[in-house]
């Protein structure tokens, strides 16, 4: 609300909402996005977060601070709204038919000279200044419109999982174990203590079904990275989901096939016109996403692309690749499962095949050309649990905490963690994760590059 001169209060009127009220004298409130002199006239364009609309200022009005106005100061204006003339209007914007003669004009906040052009549909800046000066590039049209779809992806997760009676829950970021094992562990002194950062919600999620059945939860987990690439974070959003009385490790991937094909849905029928901003598509998520048992994508591998890795543990980034290749060609899908990995890549949790033991009840969902979900059954037997841990060369005591779900009864159970900036970059064509991350820390940066703080 704004207090006019006749002592009333104004309500604020959004951009978008203009023009419905030509004929009436209207509040708008937002920040300079450009600043044209004609003359004596000056047209500003305002942004708020509904869009942009034109403000024509007449000689004489605030003259003092018109002079100054500059891209990102943040205005109140009051003005009356006009119908453009034909030859005046901008069909490229939704306010293009109208424009509003200011009235007054208050400054809320200056802003310095910037850095470079905000103005400009596409940001030119190299990745570096790009994260360097975040605050003011998330607000750049073509980079605002990231962030706003990964808020969608994430709405959609929830309402679809919650609609199917999963219950979402808050896991904890401090822990005392180390759940996915490996180098990545950030260690914290906690109190004195030694502790760790969370790499995943895993042991918490898994302990949780006994007490929900189908749970999940969005949230931060650390990976401790030493290296530098295009795609890891050392802090990322993992969404994960874990539910009870599956009957194997397909009801999981089921699950998640659901919801990505209710994700482009959604997408389709209410976004379509923010993939148009960020000129990228909508991908289309087949009924059945393909899946490949991971002894089958070995050989494909070595058959349609001649390199021999038939015996590996793992896939390359090269294989991942070259699997979605074939996955494209063979099927038109963008997406592909592979099941199955070896025992020996896997962590303890996850249930080994029975009828293989070298494999296991797992699967990873590749999305054009890289993993964006790992999943699987996990092991709910105690007695096999405390043998897995053993296996693996852990110690049953750090696990105990978590064991003492197991040893109360757990039903079957699996579940998976997809990566949510991933899964925004490949979405829209991005070669790095970081174009899709919010303040993405890595080797070499949290918020700043680390050699400079
Ligand atoms: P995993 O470690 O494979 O599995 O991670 C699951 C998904 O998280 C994303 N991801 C990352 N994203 C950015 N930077 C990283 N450093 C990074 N590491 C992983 C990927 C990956 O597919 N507990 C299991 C999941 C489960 O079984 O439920 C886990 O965390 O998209």
């Amino acid at each position: 609300m704004h207090l006019r001169d006749d002592g009333l209060f104004m309500t604020r009127t959004l951009a978008i909402e203009t023009p419905n009220k030509v004929g009436e004298t209207v509040h708008i409130a937002g920040w300079v996005h450009a600043r044209r002199n004609m003359g004596k006239i000056v047209f500003l364009d305002v942004l708020d977060r509904s869009g942009i609309v034109q403000v024509v200022v007449p000689s004489g009005v605030n003259s003092e601070v018109v002079e100054h106005l500059r891209p990102q100061w943040v205005v109140r204006i009051t003005g009356f709204v006009k119908e453009r003339s034909e030859k005046a209007r901008n069909a490229n914007i939704p306010t293009g038919s109208i424009e509003i003669e200011a009235q007054n004009i208050e400054v809320e906040s200056r802003a310095e000279e910037l850095p470079f052009d905000m103005g400009a549909p596409k940001l030119d800046v190299n990745l570096d200044t790009l994260l360097n000066y975040q605050p003011l590039t998330l607000r750049h049209q073509s980079v605002r419109p990231i962030f706003e779809l990964q808020a969608v992806i994430v709405k959609s997760f929830r309402e679809y999982l919650n609609s199917i009676g999963f219950t979402e829950f808050q896991s904890p970021k401090i822990v005392a174990g180390d759940a996915e094992g490996g180098s990545s562990v950030m260690k914290v002194d906690y109190v004195g203590h030694e502790a760790s950062l969370a790499q995943s919600p895993q042991l918490y999620k898994q302990m949780m079904v006994g007490v929900f059945e189908r749970v999940f939860t969005i949230g931060n987990v650390f990976r401790g990275e030493r290296h530098n690439t295009s795609r890891h974070l050392n802090e990322y959003t993992s969404m994960d989901f874990e539910m009870g009385f599956i009957n194997d490790h397909t009801d999981v991937m089921r699950v998640q096939n659901d919801w990505l094909r209710s994700l482009s849905v959604t997408l389709r029928e209410n976004y379509q016109s923010l993939f148009d901003r960020l000129n990228a598509s909508i991908p289309d998520v087949p009924e059945t996403i393909p899946s490949l048992h991971f002894r089958d994508a070995q050989e494909i591998i070595e058959k349609e692309f001649g390199e021999k890795c038939k015996g590996e543990p793992d896939l390359s980034p090269q294989h991942e690749r070259w699997l979605c290749e074939y996955s494209r060609k063979t099927w038109s899908s963008d997406f592909l499962y592979v099941t199955h990995y070896p025992n020996v890549k896997r962590p303890f949790y996850t249930m080994p095949d029975e009828r293989e033991p070298e494999f296991t009840l797992s699967f990873d969902l590749l999305f054009r050309g890289i993993e964006i979900t790992s999943g699987a059954r996990r092991v709910e037997n105690y007695e096999l649990l405390r043998a897995r841990l053993k296996e693996k060369g852990l110690k049953e005591k750090d696990f105990e905490f978590y064991l003492s779900a197991f040893k109360y009864g757990l039903p079957k159970h699996g579940g998976l963690g997809f990566g949510l900036e991933r899964f925004t970059a490949l979405l829209l064509n991005f070669e790095n994760v970081r174009y899709a991350t919010l303040f993405p820390r890595d080797i070499d940066r949290i918020d700043l590059p680390l050699q400079k703080r």
